[in-house]
């Protein structure tokens, strides 16, 4: 399963920055805004403690973490709706993403200057929100027309659909984002076929200078006032400093750098984490002498289909799961343990998977 994240932001706010962090491929920075022409794609591996917790138990070969597809897209500009910076191409990334992280300008540097002249990142918002808000507005408008030439021979269902698609209209139009609508079920089937952008959940990150690395700064207040009963989490990391713990050589060297500068993780270990929950996914294990694999599916999956996250076969096949617990394999120690106590579970297909799930898939094909 390939869920993309894009990074999203005005230039120069320490997109691609974070991008080189979170991601197993490295792109150029620099002090330029509009540096990246073409979007950055890369890999992200989803942080897990409890895989390390695992391989106390279990011998194995190598231990595989889940991952997300993360997309670094070029800053946007004012105007970028009309082609402006490196404009409308990128409007059309954006589209491809499930979710989006938008990074913020929190930080005073006076030999990196603001394309807009200050550091403001709630003007950054604005300016950024209001581009993808006309964006939507014409895909909005656009099917309204395509539904109004149905309604004229008096489909019911086109007419309802043109009501809906008003009040997303109006929303747009006062500034608003579609994601904090309350929609109902089928007023977002009317929306679904064309992929707004201010619908997709958001996170925001404001990158911070290092030594607000932990409180934050009268920018992050800004921006919490700003957003405040809106749909969407913040989340503080002093990029430039991550990049430097990210460039380190070994682990123990980034425990040394972190314990200096009184932070718990890496602010990306918690990024990738809420953007993992903010696209509605969870991991569940198999765990063998062979390989110890989280395994990405969405929330509410059942047995089959989290089998046909490992392979199509198993979800074809599929005849039963014996399941544990994550916490009863680590309290108990083994299978057979678990098997002793009565904690080795048989589901069947209806059975709906928990993160932290341990499974071996029984199947025949
Ligand atoms: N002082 C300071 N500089 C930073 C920080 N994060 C990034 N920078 C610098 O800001 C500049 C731009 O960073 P990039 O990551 O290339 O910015 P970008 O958002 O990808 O820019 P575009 O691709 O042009 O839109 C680089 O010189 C970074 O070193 C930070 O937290 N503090
Ligand atoms: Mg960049």
């Amino acid at each position: 399963m390939s869920l993309q994240c894009g990074i999203i932001g005005l230039a120069n706010v320490g997109k691609t920055t974070l991008f080189n962090c979170m991601s197993n491929v490295k792109a150029e920075t620099s002090n330029f805004a509009f540096t990246s022409s073409k979007s950055n794609l890369g890999i992200i591996h989803v942080p897990d403690p409890r895989l390390n917790e695992l391989e106390k138990f279990q011998v194995t070969d190598r231990v595989v973490p889940a991952t997300v597809e993360i997309v670094d897209i070029p800053g946007l500009a004012k105007g970028a709706n009309q082609g402006e910076g490196v404009g409308n191409k990128f409007l059309a990334d954006i589209r491809n993403t499930d979710a989006l992280i938008h990074v913020l300008r929190c930080f005073d540097d006076p030999s990196l200057p603001h394309i807009e002249g200050s550091v403001d990142p709630v003007r950054d918002i604005e300016t950024l929100d209001f581009e993808l808000q006309v964006k939507d507005l014409e895909s909005v408008e656009k099917k309204i027309q395509r539904l109004e030439k149905v309604a004229k021979s008096g489909d019911k269902d086109a007419k309802k659909g043109i009501e809906s698609l008003g009040k997303v209209k109006a929303q747009l139009e006062s500034f608003g984002n579609v994601r904090d609508m309350n929609l109902d079920e089928s007023e977002r089937r009317v929306i679904e076929d064309i992929f707004l952008l201010t619908v997709k959940p958001v996170m925001f990150v404001c990158n911070v200078d290092d030594a607000s690395a932990i409180k934050g700064n009268q920018y992050v207040e800004k921006v919490r006032e700003f957003l405040k009963g809106k749909q969407a989490e913040i989340l503080i990391l002093a990029a430039r400093m991550e990049a430097e713990i990210a460039e380190l050589e070994t682990e123990e060297d980034r425990l040394a750098f972190l314990a200096d500068a009184g932070i718990p993780e890496p602010g990306v270990s918690r990024l990738v984490r809420s953007a993992y929950a903010m696209l509605n996914l969870m991991s569940f294990f198999t765990v063998g002498p062979m390989e110890i694999k989280a395994w990405t599916i969405h929330k509410g999956m059942t047995a089959p289909q989290a089998a046909g996250a490992i392979h199509s076969d198993l979800e074809r096949g599929f005849i039963r799961a014996e399941v544990m617990k994550y916490n009863d394999f680590v309290t108990l120690g083994s299978e057979h343990a678990c098997k002793e106590h009565g904690k080795l579970h048989i589901e069947g297909k209806t059975y709906m998977v928990e993160d932290g799930d341990i499974l071996h898939i029984r199947f025949n094909v």
